[in-house]
């Protein structure tokens, strides 16, 4: 490649790239679509800088460095043998120790877990922590199951797991299905197995080492972003309606974070349709959903039978008038056709709190619309960031109080924020997907300079 390639060329370079991607990745759209999302930002980045293609950097990010794929046994209740199939993607240790979420549900799979260990990667990265990227998980259903299979299950995914993961190689955490119950399970058997009580999950109960703020910082750091957003661009986040779907971690506590800043949430959702609050939710009414939709484990829909002015809906809530949207439960989510209902009532902002709930269609709608589009990789990263703040505190056997946590979980938001504004910032408006993508990509992009060919 010449050193300054023209716009033709780079996209030239851009389409080569991506047919060779899919033609190694057979039969995983979701891992193709969110390489897509990143490469499209970074060859245009990179067309004057030839040393990232000499040492054919982006090729080796889109290649994980293992995909481990392992049998899950398990007894459920009746006595019956069950089997399920287990990962750990560990995609990238350039810049620290693989760190990343662990996913329980039926859809998982490992374009799945690859499309979200790649993304972890370049999130990592913008937390400004030594993390590097990894996924992991089951194509296991929780619904429906006891207590006990639960456990029986969580504990023979570590047992297979345990000899992969350490504190200082690979730190997994919570994901969709995975929560406080599931990883303190799995503390307990790695624990049980290897005699040591270290840090090697994040997410734990504070009995035994969790970080407070970290069950609230991924919904929290969501919100923090999207009033960043609109703060870069002369507004504000009081008065806003705020549509969000989920009803699970993340959408909770972005709910209760709205009401916090003077926002109006209006809308939650599980996978059985969405429920509608035009006046906004209440804290009591979010302590409520969080209370169903954990220890009960029941469905959004019982809300409207509890509350007068809540209403259920089959479908997804993006037809529901509202200023902002923080999608918050799961990949594509939002398609092409929704995000143009969104766009034509008025959405201003589009926050991204789950991993890639927008399609590409929709990305390219809402920043073709000038709607402020925050990615996830730069607005969930609140997550992982108090994870990492967990591990710190983990490796010193200290606990830190929860002003402290607060206050850096808001200095992280802020900072990742001015990164997307440092490299995505030229325009009339932030240009927050490329901001967030080349920040995330140059601090990993440079460390594997440093080791080579490697
Ligand atoms: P939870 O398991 O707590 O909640 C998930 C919610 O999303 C539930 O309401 C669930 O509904 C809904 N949902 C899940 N899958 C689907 C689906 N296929 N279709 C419709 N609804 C669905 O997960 P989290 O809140 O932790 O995670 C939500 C999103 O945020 C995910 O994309 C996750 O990767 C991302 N994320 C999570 C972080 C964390 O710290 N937990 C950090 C960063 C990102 P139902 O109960 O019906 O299944
Ligand atoms: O997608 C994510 O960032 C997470 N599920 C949290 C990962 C973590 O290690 O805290």
């Amino acid at each position: 490649m010449s050193k300054i390639s023209t716009p033709q060329k780079t996209q030239e370079y851009l389409h080569r790239y991506m047919e060779g991607t899919q033609k190694r990745n057979p039969g995983q759209p979701e891992f193709c679509q969110a390489v897509y999302e990143v490469a499209s930002s970074i060859f245009p980045y990179i067309a004057d800088k030839p040393i990232y293609h000499e040492n054919q950097i982006l090729e080796r990010m889109a290649e994980p460095e293992r995909v481990l794929s392992f049998r899950v046994p398990w007894t459920d209740d009746d006595g019956r043998i069950r089997t399920n199939r287990g990962w750990r993607v560990q995609f990238n240790s350039a810049i620290g120790p693989y760190k990343g979420g662990i996913r329980f549900h039926p859809s998982v799979n490992e374009s799945i877990l690859k499309f979200l260990g790649f993304e972890q990667t370049f999130k990592n990265s913008l937390t400004g922590l030594p993390m590097g990227g990894g996924k992991g998980g089951a194509n296991f259903n929780p619904k429906g199951k006891s207590h006990n299979e639960v456990m029986r299950f969580c504990q023979s995914f570590m047992t297979e797991l345990y000899r992969h993961i350490g504190e200082d190689t690979d730190v997994p955490a919570g994901d969709i299905g995975v929560g406080g119950r599931e990883i303190g399970f799995m503390f307990g058997q790695y624990k049980r197995i290897t005699n040591r009580f270290v840090g090697v999950l994040t997410g734990k109960g504070m009995e035994f080492g969790g970080s407070k703020m970290r069950t609230e910082a991924t919904g929290y750091g969501a919100i923090f972003f999207l009033r960043n957003m609109l703060a870069q661009h002369k507004d504000s986040i009081e008065g806003k309606k705020v549509l969000i779907s989920g009803a699970g971690n993340v959408a909770t506590h972005a709910a209760e974070k709205c009401l916090q800043l003077g926002a109006i949430p209006v809308t939650m959702s599980d996978s059985g349709g969405f429920i509608n609050c035009p006046d906004g939710f209440t804290q009591e009414q979010i302590d409520w959903i969080k209370e169903l939709k954990g220890a009960r484990r029941g469905r959004i829909s019982e809300a409207a039978d509890e509350f007068n002015n809540i209403t259920f809906h089959e479908g997804r809530p993006w037809g529901v008038d509202g200023d902002c949207a923080v999608p918050s439960a799961t990949q594509n989510e939002i398609s092409a056709k929704e995000a143009a209902t969104l766009i034509k009532n008025g959405v201003m902002a589009v926050a991204e709190a789950a991993n890639m709930p927008c399609e590409q269609g929709a990305v390219d709608a809402f920043i073709e619309a000038d709607v402020l589009f925050g990615p996830a990789k730069a607005v969930n990263a609140g997550g992982v960031g108090v994870s990492g703040l967990e591990m710190s505190q983990n490796s010193a056997r200290i606990a830190w109080g929860e002003d402290q946590l607060r206050k850096l979980l808001e200095d992280m938001m802020r900072d990742i924020h001015d990164s997307c504004v440092q490299y995505g910032g030229d325009g009339k408006q932030v240009n927050y997907l490329q901001g967030s993508n080349i920040a995330g990509f140059v601090k990993v992009a440079d460390a594997m300079l440093s080791y080579g060919h490697v």
